[in-house]
């Protein structure tokens, strides 16, 4: 068995995402939801065909995750367990200090992950927080990972402020269809996640945006999401797929779970119309078995989260991931680790 690290001695970065084509292809929900319709071994062929038209299929990012402020959100999400109108057990907590995430980067950086992602349980970061997460961006650059943050919406100003520390990344996920959206969240618009992303992209930021499947939703409503990430011009440069993790106390709890194979068609869907991003198979894995996220690699995805937790909720053990990876000949894509 190779090491996962066994690529990339020195280069501590991942790639620079690769570059789009300068006239974006338009996709129609219709030719979306014609692709998930495809027989699935037809759509996991082209899913693979075009991975391997971009990408090394051997190699799989890794992005770490901590809660920087958590709970206690005044917006409505029905999936989330930090949301102040849901009967979850999430104890609220404040900022917390910048020495305890660059304890927790660094240790990230340990276990071999290249992205540090940075996540507050706010409907917009307020303006005296800007300047604390500003230092988080520069501490956690300067250990030589890439930086992430979800802060909530943001104004052009404060992408802005965020870019001028360094950060590489900024997530905001347009979470479904816009058809769907009224069922899940009525804090805030779908057209006000589109003008953050739009907020980011001005500011140079890479985009970092998808969505959440499994909350109820139908098939039609899956394309339409896809379709949606899909043409924004450019599309995300990361597109995180989200497999909604029921959490007791929100108004999801019960929900049914997706098919295990319509969460692997969503991945080869998404993999398919944005043939550059990097396709994350993000919440969800830890209800996984290892045999289900092997056929995500294949539908395209190239991009997990790493590390036991995910905001609150539990994620697969590094060492598990290890030995996944392993397992499957895989490598950790632009590592630094011996
Ligand atoms: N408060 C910020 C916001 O909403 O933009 C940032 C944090 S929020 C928790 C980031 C994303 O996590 C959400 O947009 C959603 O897609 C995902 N998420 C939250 N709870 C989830 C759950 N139970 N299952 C799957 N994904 C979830
Ligand atoms: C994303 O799309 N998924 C991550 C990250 N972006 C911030 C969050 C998943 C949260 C899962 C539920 C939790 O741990 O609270
Ligand atoms: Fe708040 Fe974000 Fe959770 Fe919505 S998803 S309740 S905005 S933390």
């Amino acid at each position: 068995m190779v090491s996962i690290f066994a690529i990339s001695p020195g280069t501590p970065h991942s790639p620079p995402p690769q570059q789009q084509p300068a006239s974006p292809v338009r996709w129609h929900e219709d030719e979306v939801e014609a692709l998930f319709a495809l027989p699935f071994m037809e759509l996991m062929f082209r899913a693979q065909k075009t991975h391997r038209d971009h990408f090394d299929p051997n190699e799989v990012q890794l992005s770490t995750l901590l809660s920087i402020k958590t709970g206690g959100c005044s917006e409505d999400c029905g999936y989330c367990s930090q949301s102040a109108h849901s009967g979850t057990e999430v104890k609220p907590s404040k900022l917390i200090p910048l020495s305890a995430v660059v304890e927790a980067a660094q240790a990230a950086k340990a276990e071999g992950a290249t992205r540090f992602c940075m996540g507050a349980a706010w409907r917009s970061p307020k303006a005296r927080d800007m300047e604390r997460v500003s230092s988080m961006v520069r501490e956690v650059k300067a250990l030589g990972l890439e930086t992430c943050m979800t802060l909530g919406m943001l104004d052009a100003e404060q992408a802005q402020v965020l870019k001028d520390a360094g950060l590489d990344y900024y997530n905001h996920n347009l979470d479904t269809a816009p058809e769907y959206y009224g069922r899940i969240i009525s804090t805030r618009t779908y057209q006000g996640r589109l003008d953050t992303i739009e907020n980011v992209r001005r500011a140079g930021i890479n985009v970092c945006s998808g969505g959440i499947v499994g909350m109820g939703e139908s098939r039609t409503h899956r394309a339409a999401l896809i379709a949606q990430l899909a043409n924004l011009d450019p599309y995300p440069e990361s597109v995180p797929i989200n497999n909604l993790v029921p959490i007791e106390g929100t108004p999801l709890a019960g929900t049914e779970p997706i098919d295990p194979f319509e969460f692997v068609r969503t991945i080869a869907v998404a993999r398919i119309t944005m043939p550059h991003a990097m396709v994350r198979l993000s919440a969800g894995r830890e209800a996984m078995d290892e045999v289900l996220q092997a056929l995500c690699f294949m539908a395209g995805a190239n991009s997990i989260f790493y590390g036991d937790r995910l905001l609150t909720t539990a994620n697969p053990q590094t060492n598990r991931d290890r030995t996944l990876l392993e397992r499957l000949d895989m490598r950790a894509r632009g590592s630094d680790q011996p």
